[in-house]
């Protein structure tokens, strides 16, 4: 059900007016409003897709609960995901394309708007990091392929050789099976893994990042949302963040995680933002089958929120007060 109009004003109006202030101003005009829409939520925060968003998440309060930068705790949580060989769509536990190449795609983003991404890289152990030192080292946002695989080489990162073996078999299995190259997605309620991540330092600066390898067994060279700045994750430090799991070509459409923040700058809720996004998405398929998607989202505010077009969406959340997982609203049942 969509948002109501009268709403979308009413926070519109509150939003507006908290977007020109800075953080230590907000708090006395949100105390002093009478309207008790939005309020100060505990930070730092960190929240990220997926069960295994609870480890990231251990990894990236390491550096918040010591006052350090969000940027460096979603970059050390996405790794923590990357070095899980147990994880399928994630770093070097990965599943292959159809060719049998495990293709990474990352990218991290910071409360400047500064932002670095790799897509389509092979044999490279980090791929968040290497995104990272695009961000830092780089006059470029993106590098691919095997301009990604060189620059990751000279700048010093581990070799790996995948897929893992066992990675290899299963993928040998489909391959014999599958003779369909472009069948429906195959990305549904058992196979979401991919690893998104935002936070709020106890500055109240946001950054974020994400990490995948993928929809498996993809055509070779096929990118998804996940690296693309906008799509698979957005940050604007005056507004909030989101950050985008499933079917990458849906969310690519929207260019998702833009949308959630733009949303958000027009006063919507972090909710209430992932909600709009992902019936913006419903609205441009005719066939939803099997077409998962989730957005979540933190604001400029620290509150945080979550919502997927089918169930079982869930994310991790670490604050001052709580280390659990959510379970995001949905629009349907599977
Ligand atoms: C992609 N969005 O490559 C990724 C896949 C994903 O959970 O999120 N899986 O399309």
């Amino acid at each position: 059900m969509s948002i109501k109009r009268r709403t979308f004003f009413k926070w519109g109006l509150t939003g507006a007016a908290i977007a020109l202030v800075k953080p230590s101003e907000a708090k006395d005009i949100l105390e002093s409003s009478s309207k008790p829409l939005m309020k100060l939520a505990p930070r730092p925060i960190v929240i990220s897709t997926w069960k295994h968003g609870l480890e990231a998440n251990k990894a990236a309060w390491e550096v918040l609960s010591k006052g350090g930068k969000a940027i460096d705790a979603v970059e050390q949580a996405a790794r923590v995901t990357e070095s899980d060989i147990t994880n399928r769509s994630v770093g070097i536990g990965g599943n292959p394309d159809r060719d049998g190449h495990v293709t990474l795609d990352a990218c991290i983003m910071d409360e400047n708007s500064k932002c670095g991404s790799v897509a389509f890289l092979e044999g490279i152990d980090h791929p968040i990091s290497v995104a990272r030192r695009v961000m830092d080292k780089t006059q470029h946002v993106m590098l691919v392929g095997e301009g990604a695989y060189q620059f990751a080489i000279e700048q010093g990162f581990g070799k790996i050789k995948t897929p893992l073996p066992e990675v290899k078999a299963d993928w040998k299995k489909w391959k014999k099976e599958n003779k369909d190259l472009f069948k429906k997605p195959e990305i549904n309620h058992e196979n979401h893994d991919t690893i998104g991540i935002i936070a709020m330092d106890v500055n109240g600066n946001l950054s974020g990042s994400c990490t995948t390898s993928g929809w498996a067994y993809k055509l070779h060279g096929r990118v998804g949302d996940s690296p693309i700045i906008g799509a698979g994750l957005f940050v604007d430090n005056e507004i909030g963040a989101a950050c985008a799991t499933g079917l990458g070509e849906a969310i690519m459409r929207v260019c998702g995680s833009h949308t959630v923040v733009e949303l958000m700058r027009q006063g919507h809720s972090p909710q209430e933002a992932c909600q709009l996004a992902v019936e913006r998405i419903i609205s441009k398929n005719k066939d939803m089958t099997g077409l998962q998607c989730g957005f979540i989202a933190i604001d400029k505010f620290g509150n945080h929120g979550g919502y997927s077009v089918f169930n079982g969406f869930n994310y991790a959340l670490k604050n001052n007060e709580a280390e659990k997982m959510v379970d995001a609203t949905f629009d349907r049942k599977w």
